[in-house]
């Protein structure tokens, strides 16, 4: 599973403090050690209170560059700060993300096409999230379009079929039909797009957070989801995610498999 890990989001109090303040030591330190506890890319995002967002955008991404060349995913549902932050973050960034309604999807491909990076795409559009799997489908189908109309690689588009807490009155129904998006989306074109989920939406506002977010991993996991926004220094969750990954026969086993998998 590709990795990416969330602690760098103005929506934590350490983060949102440290763009506040201009601490850099507490955006290296967080960059530093989700990368030690195995993230493959890190998501970049300066929270719903930055004033000036793109300042604060270029802010992050370029005190993050002072200690690593990781891929970044620029996560902002603003163009202009995605915009900026992608060209601090150079070719192997990712922008995350956009919704899949027709306007925005004409903005965000080109944007995608022009700096050859990767592209998350939300199963969201004016009319909200989809209720069910088809719903998800029939917007996952545009996005796919409009990647190919403007040139972008569809093993460069990751569908997000977006998760949303459990705990919501009469959503009960929606984990269910976000692995069955995960698993439709391998059926849409060949080569498919990948999958990816905001994984810590499932459990917010609830009180078992690490059980609920590990739980609904694996399940995604095991219905072939290729990457998510995770929480990598929670490492009961990258066990889960080690383990699941032996058990779909992606590595070998060994008694000391863990060990193994994080040297
Ligand atoms: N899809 C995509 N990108 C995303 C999301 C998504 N980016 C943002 C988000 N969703 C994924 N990242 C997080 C980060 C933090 C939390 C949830 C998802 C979270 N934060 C604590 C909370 O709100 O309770 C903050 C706690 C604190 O203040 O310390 O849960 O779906 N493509």
């Amino acid at each position: 599973m590709i990795v990416i890990g969330e602690r760098l989001n103005g929506m934590f109090k350490d983060v949102g403090k440290a763009i506040v303040e201009g601490d850099p030591a507490v955006i290296r330190d967080l960059a530093q050690r989700q990368l030690d506890a195995g993230a493959n890319v890190l998501d970049v995002n300066v929270g719903p209170t930055a004033e000036d967002a793109v300042g604060a955008m270029k802010w992050l991404v370029e005190t993050i560059r002072e200690v690593t060349e990781a891929p970044l995913a620029i996560d902002s549902t603003k163009f202009d700060v995605v915009r900026a932050g992608v060209e601090r973050a150079g070719p192997t960034s990712m922008i995350n993300s956009t919704p899949g309604d027709e306007a925005r999807l004409d903005r965000y491909m080109p944007l995608a096409a022009e700096f050859g990076c990767d592209i998350i795409a939300l199963t969201i559009d004016e009319k909200g999230i989809p209720r069910d799997a088809n719903g998800r489908m029939e917007i996952a189908m545009r996005i796919v379009e409009k990647a190919m109309l403007n040139g972008v690689d569809l093993e460069r588009i990751y569908i997000d079929p977006v998760i949303i807490p459990c705990n919501v009155p009469d959503a009960g129904h929606h984990p269910g039909e976000v692995l069955e998006t995960i698993r439709q989306v391998k059926l849409i074109s060949d080569p498919p797009p990948k999958t990816t989920l905001g994984l810590s939406n499932v459990s917010q506002g609830t009180s078992e957070r690490h059980l609920i977010n590990r739980t609904y991993l694996v399940m995604c996991l095991a219905a072939g989801l290729d990457s998510a926004i995770v929480d990598p220094l929670d490492t009961e969750l990258m066990n889960a995610v080690t383990t699941a990954e032996l058990l779909m026969n992606q590595s070998v086993y060994c008694d000391d498999f863990l060990r193994a998998h994080r040297r």
